[in-house]
């Protein structure tokens, strides 16, 4: 591919989420593919560490049919967590910050040292020092919430913030724990674990893999965040919103505003 223009097309993707104002998808128009999106994703990400803020982690996205089904992708992707996204358990974040903002349940794993390239993983437990529930607020960047598989990875997998509730020490299963999502106390989504390809722990293999590709190694001290569970919900001003994963705990956050 000649010409594209990666770093033009990351500060139009960087400036939509600065100004809280959607953008058409661009990826037709570009001649974007999944490859290039990636560098684009890279470019992103660097306009944020210019600005001074750090990599704190790592996330998943469509490791579930529900989240497949939702936005029309199914392929597994990736992005960065940077640590201006994350939000403190429990706090507040400002809807009028966001486009369109939604929220979605999932499992976060901390991560402990991981084996040199080549290597192999080892177990889980020597991979991952701590588990938690989490909320991740999701923010397309491209009007109406609707993108194709470059597009979502060019956005940086429309990553905006997220919420890690208190860690704990990895349980013995992980495969089929019940996950809820409730708004205002009630429950707005069901689901479970296992819908996190099959097992949350396998994400962490995908994502050692797929970044891997990119060159991208997962570093000790990372968030990993292993995909929601659940479709996500529209996140409206005032809402309270806590995430409930079974033997794992609770993670919340409110939304401000009218
Ligand atoms: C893409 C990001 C998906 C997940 O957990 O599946 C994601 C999107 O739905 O906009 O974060
Ligand atoms: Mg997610």
């Amino acid at each position: 591919m000649t010409g594209l223009d990666t770093t033009g097309i990351a500060e139009r993707l960087g400036a939509a989420a600065d100004t809280a104002t959607a953008i058409p998808q661009l990826a037709a128009e570009t001649g974007l593919d999944v490859d290039a999106a990636y560098a684009v994703q890279t470019a992103l990400v660097q306009r944020r560490l210019a600005r001074g803020e750090r990599i704190v982690g790592l996330k998943m996205g469509l490791t579930s049919r529900a989240k497949m089904a939702q936005v029309g992708v199914d392929e597994v992707i990736w992005g960065r967590l940077t640590d201006a996204m994350r939000v403190p358990d429990g706090g507040t974040v400002d809807v009028a910050a966001f486009i369109h903002p939604r929220v979605e349940p999932e499992v976060a794993f901390l991560l402990d040292r991981l084996p040199e390239p080549g290597e192999p993983l080892g177990s889980f437990t020597d991979a991952v020092r701590a588990v938690a529930p989490a909320i991740e607020l999701i923010d397309s960047r491209y009007a109406n919430f609707t993108f194709s598989l470059p597009d979502v990875v060019a956005d940086n997998t429309s990553a905006a913030a997220f919420v890690v509730g208190p860690w704990r020490p990895v349980p013995d299963g992980l495969d089929n724990l019940g996950v809820l999502l409730e708004i205002d106390g009630r429950v707005a989504q069901v689901g479970s674990t296992a819908a996190i390809l099959g097992d949350p722990r396998r994400a962490l293999d995908e994502g050692i893999r797929l970044a891997g590709r990119h060159g991208v190694r997962l570093a000790e001290g990372w968030v990993f965040l292993a995909g929601a569970a659940t479709a996500a919900v529209p996140l409206r001003p005032g809402a309270h919103v806590r995430a409930v994963v079974e033997k794992l705990g609770t993670a919340s956050l409110k939304a401000a505003g009218r």
